[in-house]
């Protein structure tokens, strides 16, 4: 582990030997390899689906394994998912993917890059040697998606990013959405939004890696974007969502947890970029942490889940210490606190799927 920068409350150890997977690692010739999904595969290994752009431009997710999940990568010598001749969903890339491990199955939703914009899809694998696709969520746009590993009330849940890139001023924020098949999705809550502010994660928020079950709720890494004179800079935020109601926000850290740092965080095709999108919880309650660095190559840092979730209640947005309990700000921007959003609330009020006590009581159905 790299302990160069040993200051007082760093959160996130980089590992030495960074990057871990670069295109040179590669058994053909590629551009980029990046922001990959992690899980450990049925036999133990660390299976990364790493998205690598070729050098037309164009991205395809492959698998690369590790029985250690730091060295000895073994790549697969074709793409697992990549635009097909007739698939409208990802005709112009197959890009982040995110890993939900569900039983013996995993779920895989990446960002499909359509002609119409980008879009999640779901797609289940049993080996990532062969995958179908369930669904896409919805039309464009969309990104930054991962279900959750377990249902709620017998509904599936998925965190996502309705709006991609903010440009015209809107705010690209984290929702949930609920479905009860993998295929229709609905009942769409806000969750965490982009702070429009001087913050750091003013411009856009994105969820990172799949939410982590943990007895305190579910932990919840968020990418944030605050565009600066020189490019936008990406870095990581934690939160932490109740655990039988994870549209509700109990804590999130004010302060950014992991930045752009190391050279290779900061040269590459899009410098000034930290982009988690997979961890392996250890035994011991480290997680390692996969992230794309500069749009360029792969890389890990190590963090430990229980700071993790002392960081967002010590640090949380709304100024209060408040262990155990829900932020009385929802995790909002101040000036959008929950309580506010919560004064007029649209409520469905009749039709075919909506009863007035499910809408009340979403989670508990
Ligand atoms: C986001 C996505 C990511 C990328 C990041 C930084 O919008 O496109 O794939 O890593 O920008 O360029």
């Amino acid at each position: 582990m790299d302990r160069r920068h040993p200051r007082h409350g760093q959160l996130f150890l980089r590992e030495s030997t960074n990057p871990i997977l670069t295109p040179e690692d590669w058994p053909y010739t590629v551009n980029a390899v990046f922001n990959p999904g992690a899980t450990l595969g049925p036999d133990g290994e660390t299976i990364l689906l790493v998205r690598v752009e070729d050098r037309s431009g164009v991205s395809h997710l492959t698998v690369a394994r590790s029985s250690d999940g730091l060295t000895g990568w073994q790549v697969d010598d074709k793409p697992l998912i990549a635009p097909m001749r007739g698939r409208y969903e990802d005709q112009w890339g197959a890009e982040d993917p995110r890993i939900t491990r569900v039983g013996e199955e995993y779920f895989i939703s990446y960002t499909g890059f359509s002609p119409s914009g980008p879009l999640v899809i779901l797609a289940r694998t049993l080996d990532f040697r062969s995958y179908e696709l369930c669904s896409v969520v919805a039309p464009p746009e969309d990104k930054d998606a991962a279900l959750f590993t377990r249902r709620f009330g017998g509904r599936h849940a998925l965190l996502h990013r309705p709006v991609a890139s903010g440009a015209h001023g809107e705010a690209p924020n984290i929702w949930l959405s609920y479905s009860p098949d993998l295929v229709h999705w609905g009942d769409h809550r806000i969750v965490i939004e982009a702070r429009r502010s001087g913050n750091w994660d003013r411009e856009k928020v994105g969820l990172g890696p799949p939410p982590l079950e943990t007895p305190s709720g579910w932990l919840v890494l968020f990418h944030g974007v605050k565009a600066t004179a020189a490019g936008s800079l990406y870095r990581v935020g934690v939160a932490l969502l109740d655990l039988d109601q994870p549209s509700v926000v109990l804590a999130r850290g004010d302060e950014w947890v992991f930045g752009p740092e190391a050279p290779y965080e900061l040269q590459g095709d899009v410098p000034g970029v930290v982009f988690p999108t997979g961890w392996v919880v250890q035994p011991d309650g480290q997680a390692r942490v996969y992230y794309g660095a500069a749009d360029s190559t792969v890389a890990v840092a190590f963090a430990r889940v229980d700071e993790l979730i002392e960081f967002a209640f010590s640090h949380c947005v709304c100024a209060t210490f408040h262990p155990g309990q829900r932020c009385s700000m929802g995790g909002a921007d101040p000036a959008r606190a929950a309580e506010e959003r919560d004064r007029f609330p649209l409520r469905p009020t009749s039709g075919p799927g909506f009863s007035a006590s499910a809408w009340q009581d979403p989670d508990r159905t």
